[in-house]
């Protein structure tokens, strides 16, 4: 379900919160297991953080920069995330990570499937600030047929039941200035990991 815009009134408080998460854990490109560091800098905070390293994908406890547990999830994180969960019909959402994706232009994320998390009857919600991407929704095959959709600033979405294995992806960022994130885009994901 798009809860279009459903954010926007909260933008520069999240945005605010993500500058703290980001001076504890820092923005990185993590290697993906073939070795290739991915285009979108990627962070965690919350009980569990996603991690891809040589050995794979997986969620962590701690930061494998710092050895130190991820920042806490900032309480406009989990209201929001539980108050959109609720919106699309997913009463009592408690996420315990969040990870915080930031796409500079040209960086993408090519189509796959979440599926590191411990319970698919939990859906992800997912936060879309500063500048508009192009969201490929698939199927539950990499072949079936991607539908483009766009994700602008403010926008919120809550994948569960059915579209919760659906293949997805990020086009290449374009190029352009956000009053309120310059030259980037950030998305946070919210997830019941464990
Ligand atoms: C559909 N992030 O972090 S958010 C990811 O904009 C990820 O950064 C994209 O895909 C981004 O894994 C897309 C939308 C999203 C997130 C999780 C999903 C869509 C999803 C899980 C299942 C189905
Ligand atoms: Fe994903």
């Amino acid at each position: 379900m798009l809860l279009a815009g459903f954010a926007a009134d909260r933008a520069s408080e999240l945005l605010a919160a993500v500058s703290a998460v980001t001076q504890i854990a820092p923005f990185r490109h993590m290697v993906t297991p073939g070795g290739w560091p991915m285009s979108v800098a990627m962070t965690n905070c919350g009980i569990a953080g996603w991690v891809t390293d040589r050995s794979g994908y997986r969620y962590d406890s701690v930061d494998p920069q710092t050895s130190s547990p991820w920042p806490a999830m900032p309480t406009c994180f989990a209201a929001l995330a539980s108050a959109a969960a609720a919106a699309g019909g997913f009463l009592g959402f408690q996420p315990d990570a969040c990870l915080i994706n930031r796409y500079e232009p040209g960086a993408r994320l090519s189509l796959h499937q979440d599926r590191n998390e411990g319970d698919f009857d939990q859906p992800i919600v997912s936060v879309s600030l500063g500048l508009p991407a192009i969201f490929l929704w698939g199927g539950r095959t990499r072949q079936d047929r991607v539908r483009r959709i766009p994700l602008l600033h403010g926008d919120v979405v809550v994948w569960g039941g059915p579209a919760r294995l659906t293949y997805h992806g990020i086009n290449p960022l374009k190029i352009g200035d956000h009053p309120l994130t310059s030259g980037v885009r950030y998305n946070l994901t919210f997830r019941k990991a464990l």
